[in-house]
């Protein structure tokens, strides 16, 4: 069935190729960006290392090769709230995907300037579209669905697998320690940035209007995610998608791939002993649709999604593109707060229950980004590799 979906954010990394896959699919799309990432990149004066188009440029070329139109609205979804409801009414979507939110957690902490800047600007994005969907009364028509951070779970090492979302527990009386009956809980927070401290409230928000005004829900709890390309963004070079390698925005895995077409070493922060959760940019797409194609029932509490296919650990990571390319390994001091070393294991059968069948980390697909960080590479400022964002100032 044709479906109207607004995206938010649909400029941005996942928010384009998932724009475009949808579209694919014979849904009618409307994008909602202010193009702050665009100008965060002129802010760190560095650019995707890949040349992307002006948005309605390429929403220009999609129109030409697929025959489907992709609308536009400018907007800043934190402070046009009036337009935003304006747009929300009258467009009454099937969907919203909401991507549009500051979403590095190096750039959170570059000073008290950004943290104030990723916590106005996320809580208040993520606000403005939950008020916005109750002021119009499309609570039961609009499902909302949320792209989350694995990041809200935190990174110590768990005995189990973590859940997606909520976690069984029994509380114990502090007089008598009686034990109540099981419950579900959100699995407690623990934000490891400023960025990472905005999801976990989104969440909160997410609880509260589901529980008082019966709104639809998906949160997708994402891992970091690799790669570049998609079947849809590949048709034409005028739709090809962000590739982000500097410190602040470049996630690990394109960093290191980049990195080693570069002759640059392999960026390992501290030991490189933390293990974390991935995804492919063309499963990422595939998630989305999965999600929008099974909403939630109406009166179904906030449905959650860990949105990763594997795990692994910085160093393997950087061991194995080592392997592959002969890139050196450099052990750096690690600019952030966290867990020196962690093991991590995640439960996330749901959106495999869906449909998806993942794509896992293979020395072909590998191959593919790498292909693509070569052939731009001269567009890279060397200078903006390291990343120097500090958690914490040093003496
Ligand atoms: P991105 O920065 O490339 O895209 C975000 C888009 O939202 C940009 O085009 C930006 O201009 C827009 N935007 C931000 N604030 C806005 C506002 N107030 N009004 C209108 N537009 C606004 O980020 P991305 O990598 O595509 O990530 C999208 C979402 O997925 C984020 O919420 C992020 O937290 C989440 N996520 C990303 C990753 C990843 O590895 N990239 C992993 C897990 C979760
Ligand atoms: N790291 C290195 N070397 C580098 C860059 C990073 O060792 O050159 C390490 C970091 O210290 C960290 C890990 O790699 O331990 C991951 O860092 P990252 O920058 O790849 O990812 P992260 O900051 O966690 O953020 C990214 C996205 C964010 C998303 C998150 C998912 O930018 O939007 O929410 O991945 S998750 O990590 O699951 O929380």
């Amino acid at each position: 069935m044709q479906k109207r979906i607004l995206v938010l954010g649909g400029d941005g990394f996942c928010g384009w190729p998932t724009t475009l896959h949808l579209s694919a699919q014979g849904h009618e799309l409307h994008i909602v960006d202010n193009f702050v990432r665009r100008r965060q990149d002129e802010e760190l004066r560095v650019q995707s290392l890949t040349p992307i188009r002006s948005l309605s440029e390429r929403i220009e070329a999609w129109r030409e090769l697929s025959g489907q139109k992709i609308g536009l609205s400018t907007l800043d979804i934190a402070r046009d709230y009036a337009e935003l409801k304006t747009l929300i009414g009258e467009w009454r979507p099937d969907a919203i995907v909401h991507f549009a939110e500051q979403r590095s957690a190096p750039y959170s902490m570059k000073s008290s300037w950004h943290k104030r800047f990723t916590v106005d600007n996320n809580l208040n994005a993520t606000h403005n579209v939950l008020c916005a969907i109750v002021e119009n009364g499309l609570e039961e028509h609009t499902h909302l669905v949320h792209l989350g951070t694995m990041g809200v779970y935190g990174y110590k090492t768990s005995s189990f697998k973590l859940p997606e979302g909520y976690q069984r527990v029994r509380l114990l009386s502090p007089e008598n320690n009686e034990e109540s009956e099981d419950t579900e809980i959100l699995y407690p927070p623990d934000p490891g940035s400023v960025y990472h401290m905005t999801k976990t409230q989104d969440q909160l928000f997410f609880y509260y209007y589901n529980k008082n005004d019966g709104l639809r829900i998906t949160d997708l709890h994402q891992g970091i995610v690799w790669g570049t390309e998609t079947a849809e963004t590949l048709r034409d070079e005028r739709l090809i998608n962000r590739f982000d390698y500097d410190g602040d925005f470049g996630t690990v895995l394109n960093r290191f791939i980049l990195q080693a077409a570069v002759g640059h070493p392999l960026t390992v922060h501290g030991t490189g002993g933390q293990t974390r959760a991935f995804i492919h940019i063309r499963d990422t797409v595939q998630c989305i649709r999965l999600a929008i194609d099974h909403p939630p029932a109406a009166g179904e509490r906030v449905r959650v999604f860990n949105q990763t296919t594997e795990t692994h650990r910085v160093r393997d990571l950087a061991h194995l593109i080592h392997e592959l390319t002969g890139a050196e390994l450099q052990f750096v001091d690690n600019p952030r707060n966290e867990h020196v070393e962690n093991e991590l294991q995640v439960e996330n059968q749901g959106l495999q229950h869906l449909g998806l069948q993942p794509i896992t980390l293979s020395a072909g697909l590998l191959a593919e980004v790498s292909e693509v960080a070569g052939k731009y590479q001269h567009r890279c400022l060397r200078e903006k590799i390291p990343a120097r964002s500090l958690w914490r100032a040093r003496p």
